[in-house]
């Protein structure tokens, strides 16, 4: 055992560079003399990771030693993004590293540039339990992140003539040296089948027969905790074949197939599905749903039986998050393990299980809402399907002796939903069998209360809770905008607001200060600068800095609006083509950039798309209007893309139709780096205008409570002319395309806009003409910004972190030894 324990790794730069060159050597295998920026990339990688894997091994014997409550979220979707800059941070040692490799002749933001985005996510919800990870780990609590490990991720977003293709992101291609392979961290699952009965102790036992068998391999990723030793786990489950499967097929002697059908197992992790509700009801989905969560609980429970042995004492050591209903087959797995395998009585296993999951619902529409056709789950998990039933069974038997012989409401409330397509309705039983169920802003529980899951709140009134969404600031703040993290820690006088985002109110005090107003628009300016060479490389548009940066970022939906921002750039150069030459000099100059990706079979979604492409081509060649307007397609948007452009955008749009947006975490992530909203009353922003007020911000449209009187109202309202006239335009082919933007057209008509743009489009220009005006006034502009970054501290996902684990999990920190 000697000298192992002062075998920590040093961090001075000739430490750090001597590891560099060694694993240039070792690892990559070149020769130390020639090496290029990725190959000097690999090897820098692989020196951060050697120390993550060191503080990682340490957190894990802490947390041995000390056996705490642990959290497992459950999720299957992680965007991630690239973690090189984010884990030298989080490790301290980031400009120790940037030294090294200056000796070396390399430039650490050069070869940061060579990492992908690891996006194992669609958007939202997916970034969310990224920046959950991150702060978990950094309040050091004891908690486990479980996912899959897909081989494509999203898929990239290639415009050709202003549509949308996608092509498959193949994001493993250049080795991933973030992730630890754990060949022995293997479980088989199990699918297919039939259900047996089997004589058990003189009664009789269900017993699960399987016939189909496929291996989860764990791959590691480490996640490493700011100002702290704590390294948490992202346990990433990848499905390999089963060697259970060939030895029935080589005897059948078909070997060729047997090969293919290994192939075959491959596929269960091969593939994010994209967000579209139509992709509802597929095989494959199912079984990645299942895959995981038995994989997980597998891992999860052998933990668990490595120091205890009686169940009763699960809940004291364990919280099982489901985020959303994703995985939420875990109920039907936990009853499974508990009454087959481990004997325990339905009473028991239920009472167990109850105290251990929560449940954390992301959506608005009950029509959005996951459901899974009876056949389907009956054929894949035939034992898992009686276990519904028999939870939905004893759960009604229990609902009538409340509630009595009401059938409305009990059909509703069931967990099967009788119809067409007999489905399990995994929200119902999420809270049926969570201890806890909340959504993600204080507007979104009021309406899970009041629509969505009226019933079970009048049930439950106890389960139901908000905890608001929360962002990471080391991701959007320290690492995306370094220049703005060093001047507010300046001012501050600390950097402790990384670890405590309260203390940003510490500069509401300069708020109208001379020196901090002119360092504020210089590292603004400076952002900017970035972002409009990045356009100029992308697109091929030069835009000028001095115009406002008006930014609309996020998946292109219908509720999310982008068509009337659209819509609103139309208007605007209407007016500016209709004005006298000497009205134009008061024109406030825009640079108008949208992003985002639309679901593969999303028609409408994909014309907007298109739409913004027609408008920008027009606008953007028109030697009329020259700087004062200019409109470009960020394509391809995803996390690096969102750490470049947020920080250099002056104004951002979050124009979702009120009651529609759960929360929405773009919005936090431009508040803290000082651009200013203009937005509708909907999901986290009404909690926004709380902390910073209406004042500070350009606010429009609609109140959650006006929206379904509106849309009564909706065929007899009387559409404002200027709606109708830029509707129009597109209609007529003004911007060419109008047979293809027929039905875009048709959406918003009257008697069929259903999310309000004809409703809203007077009071959005409204807004649009104050941000104008408040941008023409540079002190007020400056001052309005730094109070959207010190009102901002409330939206950090620490704080979100904090109350889960006091109020949802029941968990306690538990910090590893410095
Ligand atoms: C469902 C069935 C089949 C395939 C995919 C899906 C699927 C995948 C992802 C359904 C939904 C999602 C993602 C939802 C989501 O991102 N919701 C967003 O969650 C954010 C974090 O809470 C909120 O801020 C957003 O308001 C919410 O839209």
């Amino acid at each position: 055992m000697f000298g192992l324990m002062d075998r920590f790794l040093k961090n001075d730069p000739a430490t750090l560079q001597n590891d560099i060159v060694n694993h240039v050597e070792y690892t990559v295998a070149r020769s130390r003399f020639s090496f290029d920026d990725f190959e000097a990339y690999q090897a820098l990688t692989h020196s951060v990771r050697d120390r993550l894997i060191e503080r990682w091994h340490d957190t894990q014997i802490c947390f041995r030693r000390k056996d705490p409550k642990r959290l497992y979220f459950l999720s299957l979707e992680y965007l991630m993004g690239r973690s090189l800059s984010n884990s030298v941070i989080n490790l301290g040692i980031r400009d120790q590293y940037a030294d090294a490799l200056s000796q070396l002749g390399f430039d650490f933001e050069v070869l940061a540039e060579q990492e992908g985005d690891a996006a194992l996510g669609n958007g939202g919800l997916a970034r969310l339990s990224a920046c959950q990870m991150d702060s978990l780990a950094t309040l050091d609590y004891p908690a486990w992140g479980y996912g899959l490990r897909y081989q494509y991720g999203l898929f990239r977003q290639v415009i050709l003539d202003g549509y949308q293709h996608e092509q498959p992101d193949y994001w493993l291609n250049f080795g991933n040296p973030w992730e630890i392979e754990r060949i022995h961290v293997t479980y088989t699952v199990k699918f297919y089948g039939t259900v047996e009965e089997e004589n058990f102790k003189g009664g009789k036992h269900k017993v699960w027969v399987p016939n189909e068998t496929v291996e989860a391999v764990a791959y590691d990723n480490l996640i490493p905790g700011y100002g702290t030793r704590n390294t948490i786990t992202l346990r990433l489950w990848a499905a390999k074949p089963s060697d259970q499967n060939d030895m029935e097929s080589y005897n059948t002697g078909d070997y060729i197939n047997a090969v293919v059908n290994r192939q075959r197992a491959e596929t269960i992790s091969s593939i994010l599905y994209p967000d579209d509700r139509s992709h509802q009801g597929k095989e494959l989905r199912l079984k990645q749903q299942y895959f995981f969560v038995s994989a997980s609980l597998q891992d999860i429970i052998r933990r668990f039986k490595d120091t205890h042995s009686n169940f009763d004492d699960f809940p004291e050591k364990v919280a099982l998050q489901l985020n959303d209903t994703h995985p939420s087959l875990a109920i039907a797995e936990v009853m499974r393990v508990l009454v087959d395998e481990e004997n325990l009585s339905w009473s028991r296993a239920w009472d167990i299980s109850c105290k251990i999951f929560t449940f954390t619902t992301h959506t608005v529409l009950p029509e959005a809402s996951e459901k899974i056709p009876v056949d389907l789950l009956g054929s894949l998990l035939p034992r898992h399907l009686q276990i519904i039933y028999e939870i939905n069974f004893r759960f009604l038997e229990e609902l009538k002796k409340r509630i009595g012989l009401d059938y409305d409401r009990l059909s509703r409330m069931s967990i099967i939903e009788e119809g067409a397509v007999k489905s399990i309705r995994m929200a119902n039983l999420s809270i049926v069998c969570s201890h806890t169920v909340n959504g993600v802003s204080k507007m979104h529980a009021e309406l899970l209360k009041t629509r969505v899951f009226k019933d079970f709140y009048e049930l439950w009134p106890h389960k139901f809770h908000y905890k608001t969404n929360g962002v990471t600031q080391r991701r959007w703040v320290v690492v995306s905008n370094p220049s703005l993290c060093a001047l507010i820690s300046k001012w501050l006088g600390t950097e402790a607001w990384i670890r405590d985002m309260d203390l940003l109110v510490g500069l509401q005090e300069y708020a109208t200060n001379g020196d901090l107003h002119e360092e504020w628009k210089m590292v603004r300016k400076v952002n900017k600068m970035r972002l409009a060479e990045y356009i100029e490389a992308m697109s091929g548009v030069k835009v000028s800095v001095d115009a406002m940066f008006d930014v609309q970022l996020k998946r292109i939906h219908e509720y999310k609006r982008q068509f009337l921002n659209i819509l609103g750039i139309i208007h605007r150069y209407d007016c500016i083509k209709n004005m006298e030459k000497k009205d134009r000099r008061n024109v406030v100059p825009r640079v108008c950039i949208i992003g985002g990706k639309a679901a593969p079979g999303y028609e409408i979604a994909k014309k907007i798309i298109k739409l913004c492409h027609a408008v920008a081509e027009k606008i953007n060649n028109d030697p009329d209007i020259g700087d004062l307007l200019k409109l470009v397609f960020i394509p391809d948007y995803n996390i690096t893309v969102a750490e470049l452009v947020i920080p250099g955008a002056d104004l951002s749009q979050h124009l979702s139709t009120a009651g529609h947006e759960a929360s929405g975490t773009g919005c936090m992530k431009f508040l803290m780096n000082g651009c200013l909203l203009l937005a509708t009353a909907d999901g986290s922003t009404i909690e926004i205008i709380e902390e910073i007020g209406a004042d500070n911000m350009f606010l429009f449209g609609a109140k959650v409570s006006e929206v379904p009187v509106l849309r009564k109202k909706a065929p007899n309202l009387k559409v404002p002319l200027q709606f109708a006239r830029v509707v129009r335009m597109v209609r007529n082919g003004y911007f060419g395309f109008e047979d293809y933007f027929e039905s875009l057209c048709d959406s918003v008509e009257v008697d069929n806009d259903f999310y309000l743009l004809g409703a809203d489009f007077e009071s959005y220009l409204e807004a649009q003409a104050a941000a104008d005006k408040a941008f023409i006034d540079e002190e007020k502009w400056t001052q309005m910004s730094i109070l959207s970054t010190a009102g901002s501290g409330r939206f950090s996902s620490d704080r979100t972190i904090d109350d889960y684990a006091e109020k949802t999990w029941g968990i306690e920190r538990c910090r590893c030894p410095a």
